[in-house]
C-alpha cells in the first residue's frame, strides 16, 4: 500500500491548482453572480491538456492516469465547480465511454476533438418523466435501413448548448420495456436543438439545458451494441460519480479552507474565536472528514485505473463527498457567522453550489441502494420491489 501520490500525479495537480489560482479562483464570484459561462476558459484548460487529461496522447489527450484526472477535477472545483462539472461531464460522462465503447472508426473520429477540447461533450440520458428511473426513458431511435430516427426530449443536461458532442440514450427496441431495448448513440450540435436553461440555486458558471432531438443520423453513430446502451449508461456514470465526489470534496475543501483562516483571525471575547472549543471541534470534525472522503475518492480512482470493479468504492465516495461537502459549506457558514451568509465571504456559494453533488449522476438514495446491492449481493430491481 502506498499512499503517495506518483511525481507525475502531484505535477499535473499543482498544473491545475496553479490554474485554477490564477484564471478561474479570481472570476468565480463574478461568474456565479452573473451566471457567466466562462466560455473562453476552456481553450486555456485544453492548451495545458485539462481537457483531456487521462485520454491517451494518441487520441489527443495528456496521457495521464484517472487518479491524476481526478486531481484536477479536485483543484478545479475547489476554485470553481462549475467550471468542475463542466469538465467532469465532458471527459468522464463523454470522452471515455466513447474511448472505451467505440468502434475504431469512432475513437478516432469522435475522441480527438473532445481530448483536444476542440468539442466540448454534454451527456443526455435523463428525461422530465425518466430520472432516478434512468431505464424507462422514452427518447426514441427507430431503424430507417440506413440509419436512425432519433426523436425525444431530455432534461438537465449540463453544457448542452455549448457542446459539439452529445452522448445520448434512446429506446431502439419499443416493445422491450426497461434497460435492455436502450442503446447509446453519438450526436453533434446540429441533430440538438436546445430548448430551455435552467435557473438554479447554484453552479451558476454552467449551463444546464433542456433539449429535443428529431434528426435522421447513419448507422454509425450507434455506440457499442444495440439494446447495450444501458449497460453503457451504468458504466459511465460508475466513473462519472468518482469525478462527482471530487467535485465535493474540492468544494468541501475550499469551505475549510475559509473557515479554518477565518477563525485564526477573527477575535470575539478578546480571542480568536478559534481558540474556542466550540470552533476548534467544527474544524477537527472537517478536517478528519475530508481526510476520509479523500482517501474514499482516491481509492475509487486507483480502483478504475487497475481495471478493477468500482461501482461499489465510486457509489461510496460519491454519497459520503457530497454529504460531507453540503455539511461543510454550512459549518463554514456557521463558523462566518453573519460574514458567512453574505456574498463578501465565498462561503454561500459553496453552500449552494455542494447542494446539487447530492442530486446529479444519481442520488444520494441511489448510491445507497447500489451500495446496497453489493454488499447484499441483491441485485436493485428486487431491492426495489421489495420496499
Ligand atoms: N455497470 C454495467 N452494467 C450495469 C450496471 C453497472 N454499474 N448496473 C446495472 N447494469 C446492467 C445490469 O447488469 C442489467 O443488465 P442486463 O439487463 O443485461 O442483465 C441492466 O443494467 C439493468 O440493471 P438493473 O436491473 O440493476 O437496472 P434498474 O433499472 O433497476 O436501475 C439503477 C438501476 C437504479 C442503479 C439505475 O437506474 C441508476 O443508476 N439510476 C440513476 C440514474 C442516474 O444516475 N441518473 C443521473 C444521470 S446523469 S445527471
Amino acid at each position: 500500500m502506498d499512499f503517495q501520490l506518483t511525481p507525475d500525479q502531484r505535477e499535473i495537480q499543482a498544473l491545475a491548482r496553479d490554474i485554477a489560482k490564477a484564471e478561474i479562483e479570481p472570476h468565480a464570484a463574478q461568474w456565479d453572480r452573473e451566471h457567466t459561462f466562462p466560455r473562453d476558459l476552456y481553450p486555456k484548460l485544453a492548451e495545458l491538456g485539462l481537457m483531456g487529461v487521462c485520454i491517451p496522447e494518441e487520441y489527443g489527450g495528456a496521457g495521464a492516469d484517472f487518479l491524476s484526472y481526478i486531481l484536477v477535477l479536485e483543484e478545479i472545483s475547489r476554485a470553481d465547480a462549475g467550471v468542475g462539472v463542466t469538465v467532469a461531464v465532458h471527459t468522464s460522462a463523454v470522452t471515455l465511454p466513447i474511448l472505451t465503447f467505440g468502434s475504431d472508426e469512432q475513437r478516432a473520429r469522435f475522441v480527438p476533438p473532445l481530448a483536444r477540447g476542440d468539442a466540448i461533450g454534454a451527456f443526455a440520458l435523463t428525461e422530465p418523466e425518466s430520472g432516478s428511473d434512468a431505464a424507462s426513458l422514452r427518447t426514441r431511435a427507430d431503424a430507417t435501413g440506413d440509419g436512425w430516427q432519433i426523436s425525444g426530449t431530455k432534461q438537465f443536461i449540463s453544457t448542452a448548448e455549448h457542446a459539439g458532442t452529445f452522448l445520448l440514450f434512446a429506446r431502439t427496441d419499443q416493445d422491450t420495456p426497461g434497460a435492455r431495448g436502450v442503446s447509446a448513440f453519438i450526436l453533434d450540435a446540429e441533430h440538438i436543438r436546445v430548448t430551455g436553461r435552467e435557473e438554479k440555486l447554484g453552479l451558476n458558471s454552467s449551463v444546464t439545458n433542456s433539449i429535443a432531438v428529431d434528426a435522421a443520423v447513419e448507422r454509425d453513430r450507434l455506440l457499442h451494441e444495440e439494446g447495450r446502451g444501458f449497460h453503457v449508461a451504468m458504466a459511465t456514470l460508475d466513473g462519472g460519480r468518482i469525478g462527482i465526489a471530487a467535485q465535493a470534496l474540492g468544494i468541501a475543501q475550499a469551505a475549510y479552507d475559509v473557515a479554518r483562516a477565518y477563525a485564526l483571525e477573527r477575535r470575539q471575547f478578546g480571542k480568536r474565536i478559534g481558540e474556542f472549543e466550540a470552533v476548534q471541534w467544527k474544524l477537527a470534525d472537517m478536517s478528519t472528514e475530508l481526510d476520509a472522503a479523500r482517501l474514499l475518492v482516491y481509492r475509487a480512482a486507483w480502483l478504475k485505473q487497475q481495471g478493477e470493479p468500482h461501482t461499489e468504492a465510486g457509489a461510496k465516495a460519491k454519497v459520503f463527498a457530497s454529504e460531507m461537502a453540503r455539511r461543510h459549506s454550512g459549518e463554514a457558514i456557521q463558523i462566518l457567522g453573519g460574514y458567512g451568509y453574505t456574498t463578501e465571504f465565498p462561503v454561500e456559494r459553496y453552500y449552494r453550489d455542494a447542494r446539487v453533488t447530492e442530486i446529479y449522476e444519481g442520488t444520494s438514495e441511489i448510491q445507497r441502494l447500489v451500495i446496497a446491492r453489493t454488499i447484499l449481493g441483491l441485485s436493485e430491481r428486487s431491492l426495489a420491489s421489495a420496499s
